[in-house]
């Protein structure tokens, strides 16, 4: 059990004041031609409206979800509140901006939903939306997020170890790394449906882990958040974290988990290679081209001139996943 206020979600002031700025700057897109009128519109019209007007047309509905707390693989450190970890969010399929995702993933759909596990598997299967909360026992974890940009945040994830799911499908022995696939579908994600909204990426996002990294015990698939399941913005129905590496690893609304005998292509370092490797584990001792990766701003529950600014650690401070990486040149292997 958890132990967190559940309440609904409310709309807050900011919130509908950032519609204000979001609509017309749709206004502008479309005037220059950078979206069609259906790709952003879909997901404020899709929703029936009118029948519950005393709800918020746009707001995404979470449900209180029962998770087994996991105090061994959990931190004991400050949680970032509820509303930063909803609402400071990198999600570019629904924009490149912070707020954006809060702000126009609201009316994004997750039911039905089908997860499909295969390539070289013995037992391929899929999951539909039901089963994505049902098929595991489900653990609260009170993981560290940190987030290549040099902020993080400590999250109480919901969710399932991955190497649970990959079992239940049999790996071959020939499996020697995993791929995960986002949902492409620009009538619902305003960033796939442009290229200016969505920050140049290729879409679908795609990510991938080396097979024992998949397997480790640490890495799962969060189904929910703070007691309740995700929010659209952090990537409902099903998303993964791996908390040793660079937050963008953990790939958000998967469609698809493939097993396969070579090295997938990853978003990221697609985009700008010499950046973002494949391997992003978090390490204060190799920079990034553009900035310093010894520190990081955890988000707090204080203002922008709290005095928040921590030392980074090694693979986050889960030391327990460097003999994955033994005998590896880490500066080449970024
Ligand atoms: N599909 C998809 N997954 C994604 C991203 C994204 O843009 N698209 N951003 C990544 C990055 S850079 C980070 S830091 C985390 C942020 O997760 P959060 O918003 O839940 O904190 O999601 C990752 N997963
Ligand atoms: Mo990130």
């Amino acid at each position: 059990m958890t132990g967190y206020r559940r309440s609904s979600f409310s709309l807050p002031e900011h919130m509908v004041t950032d519609e204000k700025v979001y609509q017309s700057r749709r206004t502008l897109l479309k005037r220059l031609g950078y979206v069609g009128a259906s790709g952003l519109l879909a997901p404020r019209t899709s929703l029936a409206s009118g029948w519950f007007d005393d709800e918020p047309e746009t707001a995404f509905k979470t449900v209180p979800l029962d998770a087994q707390a996991a105090p061994d693989v959990s931190t004991s450190e400050t949680l970032t509140p509820e509303q930063r970890v909803i609402s400071h969010n990198n999600f570019y399929e629904f924009g490149t901006a912070k707020s954006d995702p809060k702000n126009n993933a609201q009316g994004f759909k997750v039911d039905p939903w089908t997860l499909q596990i295969d390539g070289l598997v013995e037992a391929p299967y899929s999951l539909g939306y039901e089963d994505l909360t049902t098929a595991f026992p489900l653990q609260e974890r009170i993981y560290r997020l940190r987030c290549v940009e040099a902020w993080s945040m400590v999250i109480p994830w919901i969710g399932f170890e991955l190497n649970a799911l990959l079992k239940k499908a049999k790996p071959m022995s020939s499996a020697r790394y995993v791929a995960f696939e986002t949902l492409y579908d620009p009538e619902q994600m305003p960033g796939q449906a442009s290229r200016f909204v969505g920050g140049g990426i290729d879409y679908p996002y795609v990510e991938g882990l080396r097979i024992d990294e998949a397997m480790h015990p640490l890495t799962i698939l969060s189904v929910g958040l703070y007691g309740k399941t995700l929010p659209a913005q952090n990537g409902a129905p099903i998303r993964l974290v791996v908390p040793w590496k660079y937050g963008f690893k953990s790939i958000k609304s998967i469609v698809r988990i493939r097993l396969t005998d070579t090295q997938p292509p990853t978003t990221w370092n697609r985009l700008a290679p010499q950046e973002y490797g494949f391997y992003a584990n978090v390490n204060p001792a190799v920079d990034h081209p553009r900035w310093s990766q010894a520190s990081e701003r955890r988000i707090t529950s204080g203002g922008l001139l709290a005095r928040n600014r921590i030392d980074t650690l090694p693979f986050n401070g889960y030391s327990e996943v460097a003999s994955l990486y033994k005998g590896m040149d880490l500066r080449r292997y970024y």
